[in-house]
């Protein structure tokens, strides 16, 4: 892929860049996407599997739909938009990774310095109590898990529609879109807030915005620069452009 020169050199010369990702960089990893035509929800109503009403309304459905997408993610491994990402935090002063993703590849590939947004699928806890449930989950037990303290039912540690993101992921997150020259979005279709309200808030401090994503979104048109292509395939020749920049620069 041919970049855009001056792309390239505001790539290099950025101290502060932040990231937002969705599920489409876990995409070449095996794990379906959220809205694509062949998507989760394509075939499955996210009122009644990611919302706190639909755990409330039918929660061995909810336990046993985040069971199955357990199994995918154990299985899945990081991609090369994973590993080109973690390679790009080590090339800036200041690298925050903002994802919506629950599938902790990201941490995988080997960044460092992740926001998680709606929370992850590793961790589990007491929707009464709110203690920590650390028992190791067989995801082929279909019984929803009760809390050792208090006999409540355990949930998955994400965030469902309705729920506040976690105070620390969206404050961290928005401190760094603040504070960037250079902001990615990468894989969102830009639909879900407030994650999707962070380019344009990186916008209006001033950053350079660029969205990596195959197909157009609602952002779309605000962005400075879209490359559009897949991120296992823009990210890695992007990083040695930049990289390559960077070298010429000293
Ligand atoms: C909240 C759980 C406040 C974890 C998820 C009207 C207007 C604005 C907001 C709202 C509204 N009505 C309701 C709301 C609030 C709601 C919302 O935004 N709804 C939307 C749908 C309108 N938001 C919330 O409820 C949030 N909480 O606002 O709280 C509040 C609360 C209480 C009281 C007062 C205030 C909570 C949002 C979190 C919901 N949880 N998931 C899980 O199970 O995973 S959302 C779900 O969508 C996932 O987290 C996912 O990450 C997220 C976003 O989806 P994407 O990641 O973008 O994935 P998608 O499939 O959509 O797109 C994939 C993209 O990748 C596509 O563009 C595709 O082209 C691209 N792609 C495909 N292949 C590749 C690729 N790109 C690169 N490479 C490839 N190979
Ligand atoms: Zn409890």
């Amino acid at each position: 892929m041919n970049f855009d020169k001056n792309l390239i050199e505001k790539l290099a010369e950025a101290e502060n860049v932040a990231v937002l990702t969705g599920a489409g960089v876990s995409a070449e990893s095996g794990i379906k996407t959220f809205r694509d035509p062949d998507g989760l929800w394509a075939k499955l109503n996210p009122d009644e599997l990611a919302s706190i009403e639909g755990f409330m309304k039918n929660p061995e459905t909810v336990w046993n739909w985040y069971n199955e997408r357990r199994k995918v993610i154990a299985s899945a491994k990081p991609n090369a938009g994973h590993i080109a990402l973690a390679k790009m935090e080590t090339l800036y002063k200041n690298f925050a990774l903002i994802t919506q993703n629950i599938d902790r590849l990201h941490q995988a590939a080997g960044s460092k310095n992740v926001f998680e947004l709606h929370g992850n699928i590793v961790e589990n806890h007491c929707l009464n109590c709110h203690t920590p449930y650390t028992e190791e989950i067989n995801t082929d037990n279909k019984e929803l898990p009760k809390c050792p303290v208090c006999g409540g039912k355990i949930r998955p540690s994400v965030v469902w529609f309705g729920e506040q993101l976690p105070a620390k992921a969206i404050m961290g997150a928005e401190k760094a879109t603040c504070s960037c020259q250079v902001f990615f979005t990468i894989g969102t279709s830009s639909e879900v807030y407030p994650a999707a309200s962070l380019p344009y808030l990186a916008k209006n401090y001033g950053a350079v915005v660029i969205e990596i994503n195959p197909r157009e979104t609602s952002f779309s048109d605000n962005a400075d620069y879209v490359l559009k292509g897949t991120s296992a395939n823009v990210l890695p020749e992007l990083v040695e452009c930049i990289i390559e920049a960077k070298g010429n620069k000293n």
